[in-house]
């Protein structure tokens, strides 16, 4: 985005007028959700709840701000993944042109969030955009992906939250482009994952190459599994903010969603989702395969089964105009239609403070903040640095769903309406009491934490095991059955904005004891077992039972 950059849109946003769907978007979205809405309000938990969350930033530990110049206007991505191997979920923040920070979570269970930092050469890198987490060689030591500007960077665990680069080790090239996306999958039996990697601008370049984007690349391991084949290039590009595979058909096939930059489309920009067939050219879908056309200034992609026809939705960020992209059911093409302004989701304004001007939206994630099991999204807010014609208090939204199927923004009340530039963040339970935490990364000011002290309902966290490779089983979905309500979440590394986590995949469960738990692993194959609630559950390819992890003499 350019300072220049003017806001497109001054008035509540209805239906766009660059998508070939218009006319009837916002009629199509209303008449999607119909059915959701009736069967939602039957089917409602008779309580409800105040969202609480409980700003611990001080006591916390956490001392780091996300900063730099223009090509760090964009990024400040945060990775959450347990690095010591004690169930609890450690954080990785990017630094911009400060030193990255990885810090320690030496919370106690249910206890107030504490973290120490740790100052390895490894990890403390100069230029990180954002990260992601993948046991990239499935030896139970979570890795990570840096991304930067500049050089990326594979980090190999090493078990004791300590890393060790890997480019060498597993034949990467981490390039000099300004990375500012990535997204990972299995595909078939490969012994490494196919790496996306999305490529912004160079800003640093005034020769001509200014504005322009930077290929996308796409590594995949080579015959032996131990080591990449040089990139295939994802073209054409346009800056990419976020990028995930996901399986938007439910046919256990997984394609690469990616959301771009409208500010550098050039001619023909826009939003673009991949098919990558097995040791074929990737290919992106077209109108001629039903995908329509969609302009926007991505800048995050948050993924869930809104509306429950089983098939995932897509929330994307964008400045002032964010959608929700949800399946057109009778569609066999990737169609979808917009349901954020039907939904109550578009948080084109802050919700406090001086309202006239429109909001930047980055990080976006679906997690059921109350247990009260419906998933609820949060969207992180923040200008992108001194912008005009956009709100410069520009606080985070919280939009809790009501029994209706829509969403209501709760962040001020809450406690979580921070006006900080926002960039990445994460839903995470930070303490493991079964109450998603929340931390996000502000530009220019300090990263802040919040403890979530709703008294909501019953929950379930759970992790997928099964042999190596892919041994957190990247790509399978799990179904949460309870009553009458299924709530489904595919396991996926990509997303959000410039970072995303590994580890407990969390499920609210209203008033129910139990759930009955489906896992479709991303071969295939598909497994159920009972677990009861407020549990911590690791699920094992073809044991019967859960592995049921008590806490009690962990910390
Ligand atoms: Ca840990
Ligand atoms: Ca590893
Ligand atoms: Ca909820
Ligand atoms: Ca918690």
């Amino acid at each position: 985005m350019l300072n220049t950059m003017k806001p497109r849109n001054e008035t509540p946003p209805g239906p766009s007028e660059d998508q070939d769907d218009s006319s009837s978007d916002r009629k199509l979205g209303i008449r999607h959700i119909v059915p959701f809405i009736l069967a939602a309000t039957v089917a409602a938990p008779a309580y409800a709840t105040d969202v609480a969350f409980l700003e611990g930033t001080a006591a916390s530990g956490i001392t780091h701000i996300y900063d730099g110049g223009p090509a760090f206007f964009v990024g400040g991505g945060v990775a959450a993944f347990d690095c010591d191997n004690n169930h609890f979920p450690d954080l990785y923040f990017a630094g911009g042109e400060n030193p990255a920070g990885l810090y320690r979570n030496v919370t106690k269970l249910g206890g107030a969030l504490q973290f120490t930092p740790t100052d390895a050469e490894a990890t403390a890198l100069i230029g990180v955009a954002g990260a992601y987490p993948i046991d990239v060689d499935g030896d139970d030591f979570v890795d990570l992906f840096v991304m930067r500007v500049g050089e990326n960077v594979l980090l190999r665990g090493q078990g004791d939250c300590r890393f060790e680069r890997a480019n060498e080790l597993w034949g990467y090239d981490g390039g000099s482009s300004p990375t500012t996306a990535f997204a990972a999958v299995w595909e078939t039996n490969r012994r490494l994952p196919t790496l996306a990697e999305g490529n912004y601008v160079d800003r640093s370049d005034d020769n001509g190459r200014l504005g322009t984007c930077q290929p996308n690349r796409l590594f995949r391991p080579n015959a032996e599994g131990e080591g990449y084949r040089p990139a295939l290039p994802l073209d054409p590009s346009y800056c990419p903010l976020s990028m995930l595979f996901t399986d938007w058909q439910n046919a256990g096939r997984r394609d690469l969603r990616i959301s771009n930059d409208r500010q550098y489309y050039g001619e023909g920009g826009s939003e673009q989702l991949w098919h990558l067939p097995v040791d074929e050219a990737p290919r992106a879908y077209t109108e001629d395969d039903g995908w329509q056309r969609l302009r926007i200034w991505g800048m995050g992609i948050a993924s869930h089964d809104v509306t429950g026809d089983g098939k995932p939705d897509y929330y994307l960020t964008s400045m002032a105009d964010n959608k929700l992209r949800a399946s057109v059911a009778a569609s066999t093409g990737p169609a979808f239609e917009d349901s954020a302004y039907a939904l109550g989701v578009t948080a084109h304004r802050p919700s406090i403070g001086d309202t006239s001007k429109p909001s930047t939206s980055w990080h976006a994630e679906f997690g059921d903040v109350d247990n009260d099991g419906r998933f609820d999204l949060f969207v992180a807010k923040g200008n992108v640095e001194a912008m005009d014609g956009f709100a410069m208090e520009d606080p985070n939204a919280l939009f809790i769903r009501r029994p209706d199927g829509t969403f209501a923004d709760v962040a001020p009340a809450a406690g979580v309406a921070s006006t900080a530039r926002g960039r990445g963040a994460a839903l995470v339970d930070l303490n493991l009491d079964g109450a998603l935490d929340l931390v996000v990364v502000n530009r220019k000011a300090p990263a802040q934490v919040w403890r979530n002290t709703t008294p909501g309902g019953n929950w379930i966290q759970i992790k997928l095991r099964q042999a190596d490779p892919n041994t957190d089983a990247i790509g399978a979905r799990i179904d949460v059955v309870t009553g009458d309500r299924t709530t489904v979440r595919e396991i996926a590394v990509g997303g959000g904005h410039a970072g995303g986590q590994l580890g407990w995949a969390h499920f609210g469960l209203g008033r129910a004891a139990e759930a009955r738990v489906t896992v479709h692993w991303p071969d295939g194959a598909s497994q159920t077992i009972d677990l009861p609630a407020n549990r911590l559950a690791e699920i094992r390819r073809d044991e019967t039972k859960p592995t049921l992890v008590d806490l009690g003499s962990k910390q």
